[in-house]
């Protein structure tokens, strides 16, 4: 979409830090880091939210998963923990309208609520 931030992440067009990277996930640093380490990792396809994903998007959507394991163990996240979040809509906080996967950690985080 050629309005969206994150297709304009995805191509370049605006400047990331990049983490990671494979022919279907792109995965950078969130600007507005709500703990020591947080990552966003996207679909290079554009799908709005959750409630946009159709059945067609299920491996899309698995693989940020995946991702974001190997990105977890890659930043050495993974035996201490971390979180991973999908805000969708206005209760959720979703201000960008291009599903992200949010990966936290490097502290103890507070529970959700
Ligand atoms: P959400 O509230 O779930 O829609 O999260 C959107 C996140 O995207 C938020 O944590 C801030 C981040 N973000 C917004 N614009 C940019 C940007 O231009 N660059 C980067 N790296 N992150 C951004």
């Amino acid at each position: 979409m050629s309005d969206c931030i994150f297709c304009k992440i995805i191509n370049g067009e605006i400047p990331s830090t990049s983490v990671y990277q494979d022919e279907q996930a792109y995965a950078f640093r969130d600007i507005q880091p709500a703990a020591p380490t947080h990552i966003l990792i996207v679909p290079r396809k554009h799908i709005d939210s959750i409630n946009a994903m159709t059945d067609n998007d299920e491996q899309t959507i698995g693989h940020l998963f995946n991702a974001a394991r190997q990105i977890a163990t890659q930043e050495g996240l993974a035996e201490n923990g971390y979180r991973l979040v999908i805000n969708t809509n206005a209760h959720a906080g979703q201000t960008v309208f291009h599903i992200h996967l949010h990966l936290l950690g490097g502290r103890q985080l507070t529970k959700m609520g």
